[in-house]
């Protein structure tokens, strides 16, 4: 066929591909292991391009892994359980579990059809009884070990939408969908502690090399250790004494009031006005606003001696240090904040070195300087201050050095039905009881009620809530809330290694996959899915199932997808397709252009996967995708950009049909050896198509080696195309050698568009699947580029030669210029003018002086 008829061509080979199950993988003992994970989706009823563009990432690698002989494992799942699926059943009436698989089965259509080369024998759906009995299974362990514990805790709750708030949830203290205020309820939850691996969670980071340095900034930051000192302040006229947590020791003769949380052991006591204790515990915590009571009481500060007052305030938390604090207004600034709400005195004690404050301060000075006001440790460097300080608080035996950690115990209780069941059951007579392991799992039962109330509707189930103690046999009660979704992702890339119907933990298996050795997936779980899926692994390893410490080798964070959005006045906002020359296709009225930002449903500024490939086919969406930025950055949508990919995957086909007559009747079977000759042959005959081929080998390989430049992978297939497209080889020779490179061409382009790659590989007389073919190694001599000199000059001198690349863009010439050390010496410290570049071999730099 002349045509580029890409639904037919993507149709048959998916088919072929699923039919000769090629991306179906079983363990090869002779064959290096890689792992390529994508992050699972959440079936939400069609995927965005976000996906697309996720997914296609890791399709790249995987194949391109593949090709290079490695056994490569690239599975792909469900992440099913969650709230979207409670709330479609309350709106739609429709059951959590039909709405989810239905919402499987027709995006699992979606990613075949995108060519994608995942092993389905694998798939995970974290919504069946098979899966989540893991997940209870582990919780178990982690009861056993003491690592999972019930605790009352304060959560945030909406009193008119009965449910609880996570605190993204909570906007300036009101709820996000209702916008009443939220306040703070009592509830009894079960917590994962991952606090008991915070320093190993910590450290650790210092090894994953293949990380974004971002990412690891955020997981230090999350876990966040500070060190400091706990010092007892002495209550006046009780045999109390209130300890704080400080890592600002210099500051301590700054103290001019004490602070404590509402729910500090000590502040029923200590408050007598238990009306306003009360109504301080219903305010919300980190707040805006910080607010307090004043107890009646005083605390003695034990280096000078000082009475200070002590107060109760919404803004110190009971979960971090010791619950209380000392404050210092004039160098914190919660507590300056606190102190010019409520008048109380600011005592300067840390000053800059080379200035004085201006007092009264309008804001708290928080960096160091030099101690003043601080009797003996008067002058001392704050930075030393802190260390004298401790070290005088540990020697009176005042106090104690510690270590805090900002890092929370994983709070997993959701007051929900679609998630998994807590194995846990409460009897009257033996308290707490875990679900014995053989009775594992604990079945999500069907028929429930939903609400969408704050209490989980199990309780209302009686089959399920109803039970007997499994140890003494008497009545008993299930626990009714399900776990925290994250549960489900924290170690479905161990369930991965081995097949659905095979156990879940299969020791051998997962030796040999794992770790992942490239995972790819959305900046937004830079801290919590990560974070707990590290922690699981060290879980799983302490229980002997890994024998690993990190999942993740390397993690790409891939950017997001962006598009200008249009509104119009009469009819808000509008999806591109609504929008024909700038004008509303409604009302004809001009539309305004907002700037580029992330796809959203609520901007409309979307773009239909499904339409995409309808119109131009899924290895059009794959190459625009892959080359229209470099797969960290943001990308911006652009329908030029998807005509371009477009048209180039047409010139590719029409490429090797002008020469389809010939194609499948010469052979170029060459043999690695044999290439030195074809070179030298090659060399004779004008066209350098061997040499133009083993340079653009080796310029896609070391593009994909080097941080998955795909882009510029992508330009280089483009330059190749362009280059050959009207060459027309005469002699047989010439033809074997084209042919060669056209074969070349083909494996190389397959990674990114696998379909139309294979149907002309099989269009030219080639047997197999492209991927099972060997990626093609370059000779370095037929790859070498041809260098010219450049020369850089000076304000007219020249200052400096190096050899480059012909055909370098001016931008590449003058960045190269630039970094050059002689250059550098001589623009070192001066003002640059001008950098003008020359037809690629000359830079002329003007500076000032
Ligand atoms: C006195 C002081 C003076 C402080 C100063 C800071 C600056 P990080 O770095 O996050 O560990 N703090 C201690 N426990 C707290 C709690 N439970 N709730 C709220 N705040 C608490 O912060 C440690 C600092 O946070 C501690 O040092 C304490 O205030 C406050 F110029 O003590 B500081
Ligand atoms: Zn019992």
């Amino acid at each position: 066929r002349q045509n580029y008829d890409f639904k037919t061509i993507e149709k048959k080979w998916q088919d072929e591909w699923l039919k000769n199950r090629v991306f179906e993988v079983d363990e090869s003992p002779s064959k290096p292991k890689f792992y390529c994970l994508e992050m699972f989706p959440y079936p939400s009823g069609k995927i965005h391009m976000g996906h697309v563009r996720n997914y296609a990432i890791g399709d790249v690698i995987a194949r391109y892994k593949r090709m290079k002989g490695f056994s490569v494992l690239h599975p792909m799942g469900w992440d099913a359980f969650g709230l979207p699926a409670e709330n479609a059943a309350i709106k739609h009436g429709v059951h959590p579990a039909k709405w989810t698989y239905e919402n499987i089965e027709y995006m699992k259509s979606q990613l075949i059809k995108l060519g994608l080369s995942y092993d389905w024998r694998r798939e995970v759906t974290t919504c069946t009884p098979e899966y989540y009995r893991w997940n209870q299974w582990i919780f178990l362990k982690l009861y056993e070990k003491g690592l999972a514990y019930r605790k009352s805790s304060f959560v945030n709750w909406c009193p008119s939408c009965a449910t609880v708030l996570a605190n993204e949830q909570v906007i300036d203290g009101a709820c996000w969908r209702c916008e009443s205020s939220v306040e703070q309820k009592e509830l009894e939850q079960w917590f994962l502690k991952i606090t008991a691996y915070a320093e190993e969670l910590l450290k650790d980071c210092d090894r994953l090399t293949g990380w974004p340095e971002k990412v690891l900034t955020m997981q230090r930051n999350w876990i966040g250790k500070s060190e400091g000192v706990e010092v007892d302040f002495p209550i006046e006229g009780m045999n109390e004494v209130l300890r704080i947590f400080t890592t600002r020791p210099d500051t301590i003769f700054g103290v001019t009031f004490m602070c404590i949380s509402p729910e500090h052991p000590l502040a029923e006591r200590l408050c007598d006005d238990k009306e306003a204790l009360k109504k301080i515990r219903k305010l919300q915590r980190e707040p805006e606003v910080k607010e307090g009571v004043f107890t009646g009481r005083y605390a003695i500060n034990p280096l000078n001696g000082e009475k200070v007052p002590i107060w109760i305030a919404n803004f110190v938390l009971m979960e971090y240090g010791t619950g209380a604090i000392m404050s210092v207004p004039a160098h914190d600034q919660r507590d300056f904040e606190f102190a010019v709400r409520y008048g109380l005195p600011i005592k300067v004690v840390i000053k800059p070195v080379d200035k004085d404050l201006t007092e009264p301060l309008t804001e708290a000075y928080e960096e160091e300087g030099v101690m003043v006001n601080s009797g003996a440790f008067s002058g001392l460097p704050s930075k030393e201050g802190k260390k004298a300080v401790a070290d005088y608080i540990e020697q009176k035996g005042l106090g104690k050095k510690t270590v805090n950690y900002r890092l929370r115990d994983w709070g997993i209780s959701r007051q929900r039905y679609w998630g998994t069941p807590i194995p846990i059951i409460y009897c009257d007579h033996c308290g707490i009881v875990p679900v014995p392991e053989e009775d594992l799992p604990v079945i999500l039962p069907e028929n429930v009620n939903l609400t969408g109330k704050g209490e989980s509707p199990l309780k209302y189930v009686d089959e399920f809530y109803r039970t007997k103690c499994p140890r003494c046999g008497r009545d008993a009660r299930r626990e009714t809330d399900t776990m925290d979704t994250f549960v489900d992702s924290s170690w479905y890339f161990v369930r991965y290694c081995s097949l659905r119907e095979e156990e879940a933990f299969h020791r051998e298996k997962i030796k040999y996959w794992m770790p992942v050795d490239q995972y790819i997936g959305g900046i937004e779980h830079a801290v919590l899915h990560l974070l707990y899926a590290r922690f699981f692994t060290k879980v799983l390893r302490d229980l002997g199932i890994v024998p690993f410490d990190e999942p993740f080798q390397r993690l790409l964070t891939q950017g997001m997808v962006c598009m200008e959005s249009y509104r119009c006045p009469e009819h808000e906002w509008l999806f591109p397709k609504e929008v024909k020359d700038g004008k509303c296709i409604h009302c004809g009225k001009p539309v305004s252009v907002g700037r580029v930002e992330k796809m959203s449903k609520s901007k409309k500024n979307i773009v239909d996967p499904d339409e995409m490939i309808e119109t131009y086919g899924t290895d059009t969406v794959r190459v625009f995708t892959l080359f229209a930025a470099p797969p960290e950055k943001d990308l911006e949508w652009s329908s030029q950009g998807v005509e371009g990919a477009h048209r180039f995957l047409k010139r590719v086909y029409a490429l090797v049909y002008k020469h389809h007559k010939w194609l499948k009747e010469i052979d170029s079977d060459l043999e690695p050896s044999t290439r030195h000759s074809e070179a030298q042959r090659a060399e004779e005959s004008p066209s350098s198509i061997l040499s133009l081929i083993h340079r653009t080998i080796k310029r896609v390989t070391l593009d994909i080696e080097k941080e998955y430049q795909f882009n510029t992978a992508i330009a280089r297939l483009m330059e190749f195309v362009n280059e050959v497209y009207n060459y027309e080889p005469k002699t047989d020779e010439e033809r074997r050698v084209f042919k060669l490179a056209l074969k070349n061409f083909l494996i190389l382009l397959s990674p990114f568009a696998p379909h139309i790659a294979e149907e002309l590989w099989r269009e030219s007389g080639e047997k197999g699947f492209i991927l099972e073919q060997p990626w093609p190694p370059y000779d370095e001599e037929l790859a070498r580029e041809q260098m010219i000199e450049l020369v850089v000059q000076i304000n007219g001198k020249v200052r400096s030669k190096m050899m480059i690349p012909q055909g370098m863009t001016d931008e590449e010439v003058v960045k190269i210029a630039l970094d050059d050390e002689k250059v550098k010496q001589w623009i070192d410290g001066k003002e640059i003018l001008k950098v003008i570049p020359v037809k690629g071999k000359l830079v002329n730099i003007v500076v000032k002086g």
